[in-house]
């Protein structure tokens, strides 16, 4: 576990499951067609049971690098913000604009609903094969630059990683970050 204070807004770094997040969202990582799938994809649906879907068929869809709301079902979230990372590709091809988009878009989606506390997992580096360190850059800088620069109620941005590497690199990343500030 490691936290930073970024301005009146605590950021997070833990390990742990998405799932049991008491965030008042939880972040998906979902897929264009809002369609559900595996990994975090999988284990909220499950969680949270078949209203997250309903809503999500309603919905129709999401372009890659934004990010839709719905209900947190019956989950402890309040709120599920379905973001669309990009699948990694060779690195050239925007990801990292992609990637930065739709943590930018979710970070929103939290604002316009006056959320004081946000839960993300980290986006795109499970079947989407992003890697992972450039990944940690990616989420940390954004989240940063966001609470820094937009007016928002966010008292907690937090990441969950789920196993003890992905904690690792976010950890160097937030170091690497806060120390060139
Ligand atoms: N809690 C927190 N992190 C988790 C959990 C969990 N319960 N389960 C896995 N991770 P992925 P993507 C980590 O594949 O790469 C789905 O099929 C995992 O170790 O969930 O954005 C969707 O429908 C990895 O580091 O998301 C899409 O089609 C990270 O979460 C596609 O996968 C993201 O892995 C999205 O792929």
């Amino acid at each position: 576990m490691r936290t930073a204070a970024i301005g009146a807004t605590r950021l997070e770094l833990v390990r742990g499951d998405i799932t049991d997040q008491d965030t008042d969202a939880i972040v998906n990582a979902a897929n264009r067609g809002l369609s559900g799938g595996g990994g975090v994809d999988g284990a909220i649906h499950r969680a949270g049971g078949p209203r997250i879907m309903q809503e999500c068929r309603k919905i129709g869809g999401c372009p890659t690098g934004e990010a839709r709301i719905t209900s947190g079902g019956d989950l402890e979230a309040r709120y599920v913000i379905h973001a669309v990372g990009p699948v990694y590709n060779d690195g050239v091809s925007g990801e990292d604009r992609l990637l930065a988009s739709a943590y930018r878009d979710s970070l929103r989606l939290a604002m316009e609903n006056g959320l004081r506390s946000v839960a993300f997992p980290s986006l795109s580096t499970g079947a989407y094969r992003y890697p992972l360190r450039d990944a940690a850059r990616v989420a940390l800088e954004t989240a940063i630059e966001f609470v820094k620069t937009e007016r928002h109620d966010l008292e907690l941005v937090r990441f969950v990683l789920f196993d003890e590497r992905g904690l690792e690199e976010f950890e160097r990343a937030l170091d690497r970050l806060t120390t060139e500030h």
